[in-house]
């Protein structure tokens, strides 16, 4: 347990959870609705959820809600008694401008995001985790060094794929944990009024979800929500190297912590946390540099990842996770499943299953990441993105590109000169069979798509386990 007053002094300012009765209406019935649901049931509350679909597992969902005591409507929101509720929960993947919140808004309704309905039943010391790329890997890994130095932390938010639950389940975690680590998407933060982690991160900014913002602007906005109950003792772990980030901070209370690869100083502060020869190191108090491990022994590839790395290590020590901890946690975290996943190593050629990088920008940062030469394997089905912006990160890394599936045709057009050996296969099969043809030692075979998987699999997961299969089939007939 951290003996640090500050966190006990914030916990006990925390706001506390709704009293008295009165119902909470809960929108959307996916994740967080379930959760945010139960949540609400296991404190006496009258539960009102309500969702557009009539689907057989939204309907399966409904029907145990029902019985735990919720009363749920499906294919319509019910505004008379949605107004009626003391408290209006709303799920992230639901558009401020949907009708249903359109006309909460010309009524006068205010409603909370489902993370923040949660974080008002915690009573452990929340880290917050936000930023455009980076986010899951570094809430995962700051939850599993703070368990490595013998704290209880639970992990929850945004994460998704199975990874972890989200907000409000971390809320029933009993006895609750010494700390919560919440990955909180741009969606989330939008509903925030009261948020206030002790330990808030950004790992980086970039424009995305132009499909829901009418502007990188918009989107900036929502992740700055993270800033916007700072208090003396906030405490900040920003990414240096990112000029919107630190501009995102603007004039937030508390203590800022940078990290950066370099240890040089920015805009005359010297980072807290970097890399000194090969080796990641942190300064947490006064001026001694404190070495942890080294940059190449980390399990999860690509300099995104020592980025991460940094920024978990930082926070972790921050929350009171003594030094040897963290560099026993950094040694042991493993990759996530199909993102950087080395799946295969041998005769000098790793393969990497990326298969979660099903759009352009998350397969270009994957190519940009890796230093050793790589076959790149591309493809899937196409949801018509460009992907010229690939071109760079290809001309710069890549020996050999296999193009297949659906999207090979307009990916060969418009790929076309990048690298010396540019071939299209139609199955996925036939196109990783290619792969171990082209690879020589000291390669990366790298499946990280930029696409979806839809054509050939029914989902990224999928595709990603075919892909280790055929790696490791292809490893043992040599
Ligand atoms: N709905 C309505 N009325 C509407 C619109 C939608 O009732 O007007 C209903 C839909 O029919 C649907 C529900 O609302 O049933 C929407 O649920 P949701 O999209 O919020 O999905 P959840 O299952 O609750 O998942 C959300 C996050 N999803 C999104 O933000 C889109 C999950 O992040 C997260 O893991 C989960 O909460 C628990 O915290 C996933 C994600 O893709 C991983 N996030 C995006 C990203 O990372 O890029 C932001």
């Amino acid at each position: 347990m951290s003996e640090d007053p500050t966190i006990k002094a914030i916990n006990r300012s925390r706001p506390t959870a709704p009293e008295g009765s009165g119902g909470i209406a809960i929108l959307g019935l996916g994740a967080s609705g379930i959760a945010a649901a139960r949540l609400a049931l296991a404190h006496r509350e009258n539960v009102h959820v309500s969702d557009l679909r009539q689907d057989p597992i939204t309907t399966a969902r409904a029907r145990d809600l029902r019985e735990l005591g919720a009363v749920v409507e499906l294919g319509h929101h019910d505004l008379a008694r949605i107004t009626q509720a003391r408290l209006v929960v709303v799920s992230p993947g639901i558009a401020p401008g949907a009708p249903v919140l359109a006309d909460l808004q010309a009524r006068g309704v205010e409603w909370l995001s489902e993370p923040e309905f949660a974080a008002r039943y915690f009573q452990s010391s929340l880290i917050a985790v936000t930023g455009t790329n980076g986010k899951t890997t570094t809430a995962l890994l700051v939850n599993h060094l703070l368990r490595s130095a013998g704290f209880e932390a639970a992990v929850g938010g945004n994460v998704g794929g199975g990874l972890a639950p989200a907000a409000s389940e971390v809320a029933l975690i009993d006895p609750p944990p010494d700390w919560v680590v919440l990955e909180m998407s741009s969606f989330q933060l939008a509903g925030v009024r009261a948020f206030l982690p002790d330990i808030g991160i950004v790992t980086s900014l970039a424009p995305d979800h132009l499909d829901r913002y009418p502007d990188t602007a918009a989107y900036y906005a929502d992740k700055a929500r993270i800033f916007q109950n700072s208090t003396p003792w906030s405490r900040w772990v920003l990414n240096g190297e990112n000029p919107e980030v630190l501009a995102l901070a603007g004039d937030a209370r508390g203590d800022r912590h940078l990290f950066a690869r370099s240890p040089e100083p920015i805009n005359g502060t010297r980072p807290a946390a970097f890399v000194r020869d090969g080796i990641l190191t942190l300064v947490t108090k006064g001026r001694e540099e404190e070495p942890l491990v080294p940059a190449a022994s980390l399990r999860i590839l690509g300099s995104h990842n020592v980025l991460n790395a940094l920024a978990a290590a930082l926070a972790a020590r921050l929350a009171g996770a003594d030094p040897a901890a963290v560099r026993e946690g950094l040694s042991s975290f493993a990759p996530l499943p199909h993102r950087m996943e080395p799946v295969h190593d041998r005769d000098g050629i790793l393969w990497v299953n990326d298969s979660k990088a099903t759009n352009v920008e998350a397969a270009r940062s994957a190519l940009e990441s890796l230093e050793r030469p790589l076959v790149v394997l591309l493809g899937g089905h196409d949801k018509g993105e460009p992907f010229a912006a690939l071109r760079p990160a290809l001309e710069r890394r890549a020996r050999a590109a296999i193009l297949y599936g659906e999207a090979s045709e307009r990916l060969a057009s418009e790929l076309e000169g990048t690298t010396p050996e540019l071939h299209r296969d139609e199955g996925f099969e036939a196109a990783v069979e290619r792969a171990r043809s082209l690879a020589r030692t000291g390669d990366v075979v790298l499946l990280s798509p930029a696409c979806s998987s839809f054509d050939q699999f029914e989902s990224y997961e999928a595709r990603g386990l075919r892909f280790a299969e055929l790696a490791r089939g292809a490893g043992e007939s040599k």
